[in-house]
C-alpha cells in the first residue's frame, strides 16, 4: 500500500530519532535536533521534493512499484530538509526578518544556534542517503550528485556574498555576467537540477546526453526562478511571499539593479550608486522609486514573455530519445506561471 508523499516526513523524522538516539543524546537535545527539523523543512511549497516524485512518474510512464514511490518520496524530502539547512543559512547571511510568513529561525533560536543547526541539516541530508539508499547500485552517484551541487551552491552563494559587501566598484560587480554565474550556481542547480537529476538516477537513466538536456533545462527553469524572485523581493505583498524583502539593503546582485543601471541617465545612475545598499528606508525608498522612474515592472513583463517563450521552445525541442520526457519540465514550468 502506497502513503501519499507528506506522509513519508514521518518516516524522515523515526528514522533520524533513531539515528540521534545512538548518539546517547542527554534528554531533551533530540527532541530539539528534531524539533527545529520539522520547523525548517516543512511550511514551504515543497516545489523541490514533490519535482522527485513528479518526475520519476513522468520518467518511467507506468505505474510505481511501492519501493520506487517510496523511495522517491523519501528522496524528496531529503532534498526538502536541504533547502530548509539553506533557508536558514541564507536567512542569517541576508539579515532577513520573516521567511514562511513566520520570523526566520535565527530570530527564534539565535544566530549561533541557527547556524550550527543548518550544517546538521546539511549533514544529516548524507545520514539519511546512507540509511535509506546504502544497498542501491546508484549510492555513489546519488552522493556524489549532492555533494557536487552543494559545493555549487555554496560557490553561488559565495559569490552573490562577496559582490553584496563591495570591495568591488558598483559598476563592475553589478553587472549580467556576474548576476548569471551567481544565479546558476546558489539557485538553479539544487532547486531544479538536483531534482530531476535524482528522479533520472532512481528510475536508472544511463545515458550521458540525457544529463547534459537535463541540466541544460533546468538552469533555465532556475534562472527564470530567481528573476522571479528578485522582483517579489521588491515588488511582491510579503503577507504573500512569506517573506520581506531584503536585497536593495543587502546590495544583492539581482537583476534589477543590473538593468537599472544599464537604463539610467548619467544623474538616475549617480542616485541609484549612492542608495544601493544603505541600511535605511529613505535610501531604500529613493532606489524603489527609481525603479518606478525607469519602468521595471514593464521590463519585467517584457523579460517574462522573452523566458516563457524560450524554455517553451527549449523544451518543445528536447529530444526524448535519451528516455528524458518533455512533461517532466512542463510540470515545472506550468507551476512558476501560476
Ligand atoms: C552553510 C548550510 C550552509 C549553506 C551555505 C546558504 C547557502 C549555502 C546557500 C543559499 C542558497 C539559497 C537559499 C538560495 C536562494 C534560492 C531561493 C530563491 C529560495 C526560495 O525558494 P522557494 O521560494 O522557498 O521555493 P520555499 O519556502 O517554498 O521552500
Amino acid at each position: 500500500m502506497k502513503r501519499d508523499y507528506s506522509a513519508h516526513f514521518a518516516i524522515i523524522l523515526d528514522t533520524l530519532t533513531q539515528s540521534l538516539s545512538k548518539l546517547n543524546c542527554p534528554e531533551g537535545l533530540k527532541e530539539n535536533v528534531l524539533h527545529t527539523i520539522t520547523q525548517n523543512t516543512i511550511g514551504g511549497k515543497g516545489t523541490r521534493g514533490k519535482a522527485v516524485l513528479e518526475s520519476v512518474k513522468v520518467l518511467l510512464g507506468t505505474e510505481l512499484t511501492d519501493d520506487m514511490h517510496e523511495k522517491s518520496c523519501l528522496l524528496g524530502w531529503i532534498v526538502e530538509m536541504l533547502q530548509g539547512s539553506f533557508l536558514v543559512a541564507d536567512d542569517i547571511m541576508d539579515k532577513s526578518l520573516t521567511r514562511r510568513g513566520r520570523p526566520c529561525w535565527y530570530l527564534q533560536v539565535g544566530t549561533s544556534r541557527a547556524f550550527t543547526e543548518a550544517v546538521m541539516m546539511e549533514n544529516l541530508v548524507f545520514v539519511l542517503l546512507r540509511l535509506f539508499f546504502r544497498d542501491q547500485p546508484y549510492y555513489k552517484e546519488l552522493l556524489d550528485t549532492f555533494h557536487e551541487i552543494l559545493l555549487q551552491t555554496e560557490t553561488g552563494q559565495e559569490m552573490d556574498l562577496i559582490l553584496s559587501i563591495g570591495g568591488v566598484p558598483m559598476n563592475t560587480s553589478f553587472s549580467l555576467k556576474a548576476y548569471e554565474f551567481i544565479v546558476t550556481y546558489k539557485t538553479a542547480y539544487y532547486s531544479f537540477y538536483l531534482p530531476i537529476k535524482c528522479a533520472m538516477i532512481l528510475v536508472g537513466m544511463k545515458e550521458k546526453q540525457a544529463y547534459v538536456d537535463a541540466k541544460r533545462l533546468a538552469v533555465q527553469l532556475g534562472r527564470y526562478f530567481q528573476f522571479q524572485d528578485d522582483f517579489l523581493d521588491c515588488y511582491g505583498d510579503s503577507n504573500v511571499v512569506g517573506k520581506i524583502g531584503t536585497d536593495i539593503r543587502e546590495r544583492k546582485c539581482t537583476w534589477l539593479i543590473c538593468y537599472a543601471l544599464y537604463k539610467a541617465s548619467p544623474e538616475e545612475r549617480e542616485l541609484l550608486l549612492s542608495n544601493y545598499g544603505k541600511h535605511d528606508m529613505e535610501s531604500e525608498n529613493t532606489i524603489k522609486k527609481l525603479y518606478n522612474d525607469l519602468k521595471m515592472t514593464d521590463l519585467y513583463d517584457e523579460l517574462e514573455h522573452l523566458f516563457i517563450k524560450d524554455i517553451g521552445r527549449e523544451i518543445q525541442q528536447l529530444d526524448e530519445t535519451t528516455g528524458l520526457k518533455r512533461a517532466a519540465f512542463e510540470i515545472l514550468f506550468r507551476k512558476m506561471q501560476k
